[in-house]
């Protein structure tokens, strides 16, 4: 699409990968970076490429000459700080008018990593993952481009493999010995979304959905995480449910999901309640299931085994 409204986006799409063609192209930065710009100002500036901080320069000769199978991917989350940037109306770029709603926001400075600029070689990219902490995203070319394959939440993508409460992801070690493997099968099954964001575009990542993104040239990309409020619930359950899973958020903050909580008190008190109770009802709903389906079968004195646990309700309903 060209471009969504917020009202769009909340009422059809929190749940749907897609593409936007237009926002992009009208930053200010959109018309000026390219890797060469950007070392025209930033040569001597560390950034972040997985384990190292290397001068941009140290990383664009690594970025031009290397044959790595699985290239070194720079992955900033202060590039704000490092290149004097901001987002805004009169800023260096702004987020696409459809994802404004971010709960997240009402943490203020105490909320977890959230933006990153990206940049990488053809091959260079991320093998599958969920987005952390149930949020959503939203990743824009600037220069380059992309290919994607997504999966909803429930449909986890061949050769990928989850533990039961999705702590653990074992998969190929590299993009292309997935790709050698399992993307003609992936492209069959089931769920499976597939596209190229390009140079100018932004795509959606919803709440949950499984994704792999491959540079099929070099490229420059700046994604965002966001919580809109359809998926609020999610997120409060992950929070809540899935402490020991929860990342992103500074050392010192011992309860995410307390903290969350109270800046969501403070600015929407009655969402809050009515997710909360609505999470609430979900974890004892679930409980009891597994009471019922776990519970001493009668005839045979013993708890009834070969019981397969699993919820598969629509999209908007899972809790990943
Ligand atoms: O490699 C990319 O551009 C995708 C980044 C991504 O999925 C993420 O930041 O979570
Ligand atoms: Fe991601």
């Amino acid at each position: 699409m060209s471009d969504l409204k917020a009202q769009a986006f909340t009422s059809d799409w929190t749940g749907k990968p897609f593409i936007l063609t237009s926002p992009v192209k009208r930053w200010p930065l959109y018309s000026c970076w390219s890797v060469q710009t950007l070392l025209d100002q930033y040569s001597q500036v560390r950034f972040r490429a997985e384990a190292v901080d290397w001068p941009l320069n140290t990383y664009v000769q690594y970025m031009r000459n290397n044959v790595d199978e699985s290239p070194l991917y720079l992955f900033d989350r202060s590039f704000h700080s490092k290149m004097l940037l901001s987002e805004g109306a009169n800023g260096d770029y702004q987020v696409p008018s459809c994802f404004g709603m971010d709960l997240f926001s009402v943490l203020g400075p105490q909320r977890p990593d959230h933006r990153w600029l990206i940049m990488g070689p053809a091959r260079s990219g991320s093998t599958f993952h969920k987005d952390p902490n149930a949020t959503s995203a939203w990743n824009a070319v600037v220069r380059g481009s992309k290919y994607w394959m997504m999966f909803p939440s429930s449909s986890p993508p061949p050769g990928v493999f989850v533990s039961q409460d999705q702590s653990e992801v074992t998969s190929p070690l590299s993009i292309a010995e997935w790709l050698l493997g399992f993307h003609a099968e992936a492209r069959e099954a089931p769920g499976c979304m597939e596209g190229v964001c390009g140079d100018g575009e932004v795509l959606h990542v919803p709440s949950g959905w499984w994704h792999l993104v491959i540079n099929l040239e070099e490229s420059i990309a700046i994604t965002q995480n966001f919580v809109p409020e359809r998926h609020l619930r999610n997120v409060i359950d992950f929070l809540k449910n899935k402490e020991s899973q929860v990342s992103g958020f500074a050392k010192h903050i011992e309860s995410p999901f307390a903290l969350f909580g109270k800046g969501m008190q403070q600015k929407f008190p009655d969402l809050f309640k009515s997710t909360m109770d609505i999470v609430e009802q979900t974890q004892q709903r679930k409980k009891r299931k597994w009471n019922e389906a776990t519970v001493e079968d009668p005839e045979e004195g013993r708890a009834t085994n070969g019981f397969q646990f699993g919820f598969h309700g629509g999209e908007e309903d899972e809790i990943p």
